[in-house]
């Protein structure tokens, strides 16, 4: 690059001082900020705040039904259960010290070579790679368990574990973070070996430096084995590769970028221990994929819609009455898909995984109808936590262009579902002559299992699913089963507001306006005169929002922040500043600044390198 000195000095100036203010400023506002990692913080305020990514109920149905499916995070919204014993119970967990600084500090877009690592990572990735880059392989992470679950004594004579990793393309740091988090958090008495399986990679250099980093590192490579697939297998068949040369009793699948947490492993391997017929798996808790911060996730259970997609959903009422119910396992109907603990020979007893299924999809409601159909049990273990980076979208897909999710689940509504794939069937007209190659396998299969049908499913492991037969009355019954509709305290918390100001670019007579009315959902901002009026009036919220007048939250973008509705998840629409005049607004997801390219009217608010203060500070006018 072709700077001259004086402006590289300008720059490490500028970056030192904002540095050092913000730190000043996240050290006056730790307590302001410190919960929010409490599985009350991120409830919101209407019942649309209830699913990520802020659709409302409709849009998120919808969504479920989108081509490009990802697995959408538990929301803590779904808590219905015992509110008290929630609260006594449920975790408040600890962060470790200066995490909040550390993280943000981290995601900060310092340099155009931050901001060129962030984007490609993004494009590669879909999560910011320049946090990750930045973090430990052994950072700390909150303790989310419940404090009953602290106190349970396991007996020490478990079946040790094979964990299985299959990746494709995965970011290395995220991965070596992944494994660490197994090495230092497991019993080494525990841990018979972790398979980590290749599925065929194509980044550059990927796998011979992760070869490298094995070789290199006495501990991970008495533990670790690094296979690759011969070629694009998908993560169904690059599994069962890994399980097939495990020699653990138990299996643990787990995804390529977790962070397992503290006694994760034991309550897994005692369930399995009690009957081998039980599938455990541990709470999934939210890595975000924007800041890296690991926050707890609410006791929800695995369900599916008739597009056949997994969703969260509230526990059945009662599920948590008393205190030791937030030990127990909990009945799920279906899993995930990707983090679970299963005998090794009952894996291979029940048929492995449907081997004619593709790269991604499906496979987690095959084997969650096949486990409970065929005689065994799936349950959520509240005392097991492992953390998962959610992407907002998979940043890859079929080498062939299919659609996989689509495809594979055809063949699990040919396999598994009886008359009841007719349901699927109408909701994926699309799905009608696609050719879903040949289950006569899988058929001989459940047969020689002698496995339940899918009647006995639906009525004696999932009742409450609506049917699309279902008439009002009884869609009512199920939904109330469900506590779905019942009175939900927090519904009408209020969202809370600490403080309220324009933003005025220093130095000029110009604030922030919305370009279109403050209830359009996308507006874009601009450069206006300042004026007291409602569509320049932000309100800040307790989590760092800022909301315009009251309606919609900023939302930072790639090149502009937005106005969006308020999702309360933090990440891009969590931003900080000093609370004073010339100061700048940074955004912890994007890990840039609020500024402009001009400083005229109509000047459209961008998002910009931190280190540039003639166009990214900002006075409040309260
Ligand atoms: C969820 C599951 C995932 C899987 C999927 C449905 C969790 C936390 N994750 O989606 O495990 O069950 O639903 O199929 O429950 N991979 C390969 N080869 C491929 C594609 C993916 O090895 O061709 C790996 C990938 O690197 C990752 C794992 O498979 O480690 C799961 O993929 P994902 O993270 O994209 O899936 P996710 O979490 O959206
Ligand atoms: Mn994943």
């Amino acid at each position: 690059m072709n700077l001259n000195k004086p402006f590289f000095y300008g720059i490490c100036f500028a970056s030192v001082t904002w540095a050092i203010s913000l730190y000043l400023f996240w050290q006056l506002s730790k307590s302001a900020s410190f919960d929010s990692l409490t599985p009350y913080s991120s409830i919101s305020t209407q019942q649309e705040g209830l699913h990520d990514n802020s659709l409302s109920h409709g849009e998120y149905e919808k969504a479920n039904h989108a081509k490009d499916n990802v697995l959408k995070k538990p929301n803590h919204n779904n808590y219905v259960n015992s509110e008290k014993l929630i609260k006594e119970l449920q975790v408040v967990a600890q962060k470790p010290k200066g995490h909040d600084q550390v993280l943000t500090d981290l995601g900060m877009v310092k340099t155009l070579g931050d901001q060129k690592i962030r984007d490609e990572g993004h494009k590669i990735h879909a999560f910011n790679v320049l946090v990750s880059n930045k973090l430990s392989f052994h950072r700390e992470i909150p303790d989310t368990r419940n404090n009953l679950c602290k106190d349970v004594v396991y007996s020490k004579d478990l079946p040790a574990a094979s964990i299985i990793i299959c990746f494709y393309n995965e970011h290395l740091p995220t991965l070596l973070r992944t494994i660490h988090s197994i090495l230092d958090r497991t019993p080494s008495e525990y841990l018979e070996e972790i398979i980590l399986i290749d599925d065929y990679s194509d980044l550059h250099d990927l796998h011979s430096n992760l070869t490298k980093y094995i070789n290199e590192n006495k501990e991970v490579k008495r533990r670790v084995t690094l296979l690759k697939t011969e070629r694009r297998e998908g993560l169904i068949r690059a599994r069962m590769f890994g399980a097939r040369k495990a020699t653990g009793e138990a299996l643990i699948f787990l995804d390529s970028h977790i962070e397992v947490n503290v006694g994760w492993i034991q309550p897994l391997l005692a369930r399995i221990k009690e009957n081998r017929t039980n599938v455990a798996i541990p709470v999934i808790d939210i890595i975000n994929a924007d800041t890296f911060t690991y926050t707890s996730s609410p006791l929800v259970r695995g369900g599916f819609n008739w597009g056949l997609h997994f969703k969260w959903e509230n526990l059945p009422t009662g599920t948590l009455s008393k205190a030791k119910d937030f030990v127990k396992p909990i009945k799920s109907p279906t899993m995930a898909g990707g983090l679970f603990a299963m005998d090794r020979n009952y894996f291979v007893d029940l048929g492995e995984y449907d081997a004619g299924m593709d790269i991604w999809g499906g496979e987690n409601l095959e084997i969650s109808f096949r486990i409970w159909m065929c005689g065994g049990r799936l349950d959520i273990i509240p005392c097991s936590r492992v953390g998962h980076v959610f992407r907002h979208r998979r940043p890859y897909g079929d080498p062939d262009g299919k659609d996989t999710m689509l495809r594979n689940s055809l063949r699990v509504a040919h396999v598994w579902m009886d008359d009841y794939k007719d349901y699927f069937l109408q909701q994926r007209p699309d799905a009608k002559g696609l050719n879903y190659g040949d289950v006569t396998g899988r058929i001989a299969l459940r047969r020689r299992l002698k496995c339940y049908d899918f009647d006995w499913y639906i009525k004696h492991v999932y009742p409450e699913l609506a049917l699309p037969s279902d008439n009002e009355e009884r869609l009512k019954n199920k939904w109330a089963a469900l506590e779905q509709d019942k009175f939900q305290p927090w519904h009408s918390r209020k969202r809370n507001y600490i403080d309220q100001y324009q933003l005025k670019l220093t130095n000029t007579s110009l604030c922030v306006q919305s370009n279109k009315d403050i209830k359009t959902k996308g507006s874009l901002l601009i450069l206006r005169s300042c004026l007291r009026a409602k569509n320049q009036l932000w309100y800040e919220t307790d989590k760092s929002e800022l909301v315009l007048g009251q309606l919609l939250c900023l939302q930072s973008g790639q090149p502009s922040p937005y106005l969006y509705k308020c999702h309360e998840m933090g990440g891009n629409q969590e931003w900080k500043h000093k609370g004073e005049n010339k100061t700048p607004v940074y955004n912890i997801a994007a890990g840039t600044c609020l500024g402009v390219d001009k400083p005229k009217i109509g000047a459209v608010i961008m998002m910009k390198l931190c280190t540039d203060p003639s166009l990214n500070m900002w006075d409040l006018v309260r």
